[in-house]
């Protein structure tokens, strides 16, 4: 469990370092097992899949789909709590305990998704807030917890937030890229930190959080495992259909999604 202090220092900063939660053994398994995942060793008919874009720029970045081959290179896979180690983690009794305090006993994730920035490139991910309309849902997530699936540094592209920037709520209605103006305004370089994450550790963002980050400059990828934690009775504004449960009534569990 957090204690009253980390609850203080989240509330203030909108984000926060839990350390490493994942064992050793459990980290390695998530580590392999992505590779076999974009290596198309182990498939998940249905999972998402973003190559990343060739020029470096979030204006580029192709869109998405199937599974299209086997690489490294992709961007962004979504849907990965269909994976038994994955959902393990997601499922993690701390993740439970800091996401109860938010939403109660229901809780269902908006995304579970593996953030890549491949060797020598990665996109440019602007400066956004993870709500709004362009979510289609009908309350606003505000839990996130990301996770290095490797180190993460300034030169392989590591978040950069700005501290206590969840305090201003959502900057448009919309939601995610902020405009030129507001970045100028809320996320001077000055006012920013970068978020460098050993292998392992996991930080709570408040969903509100200003953050991006860059390219990869290194000879080794930048990963890391992203999810999105939501009230359990959060819907779909379009379909109407609510969203995986991950803890309380009606939950996944890892035998039921093994593929
Ligand atoms: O991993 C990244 O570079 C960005 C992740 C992100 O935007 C998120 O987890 O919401």
């Amino acid at each position: 469990m957090l204690t009253d202090a980390q609850w203080k220092l989240y509330d203030e900063q909108g984000y926060l370092f839990l350390g490493k939660v994942a064992d050793a053994v459990h980290l390695q398994k998530l580590q392999d097992r992505i590779d076999d995942i974009m290596l198309g060793k182990v498939r998940y008919p249905s999972m998402y899949f973003q190559l990343d874009s060739a020029t470096g720029e979030y204006k580029d970045v192709p869109g998405g789909g199937e599974w299209s081959g086997a690489t490294l290179d992709y961007r962004k896979i979504e849907l990965l709590e269909m994976d038994p180690y994955f959902l393990e983690y997601i499922q993690n009794p701390l993740f439970r305990a800091i996401t109860s305090k938010v939403y109660g006993e229901n809780v269902a994730i908006y995304r579970a998704m593996f953030m890549n920035k491949p060797a020598h490139k990665g996109t440019v991910l602007p400066y956004h807030q993870d709500g709004g309309g362009i979510w289609g849902l009908d309350r606003n997530p505000l839990m996130t917890v990301w996770t290095a699936l490797n180190d993460a540094t300034r030169e392989n592209g590591c978040m950069q937030v700005v501290p206590g920037s969840h305090k201003l709520g959502l900057l448009s209605e919309y939601g995610h890229v902020i405009s030129q103006e507001h970045e100028q305004h809320y996320a001077p370089e000055e006012k920013s930190v970068y978020l460098e994450a050993k292998c392992g550790e996991a930080i709570l963002l408040h969903n509100w959080l200003l953050h991006r980050s860059g390219v990869n400059h290194t000879s080794e990828p930048r990963r890391a495992f992203t999810v999105c934690y939501m009230d359990g009775e959060t819907r779909s504004v379009r379909e109407g259909h609510q969203f995986p449960r991950v803890f309380g009534e009606g939950a996944l569990s890892a035998g039921a999604t093994a593929g």
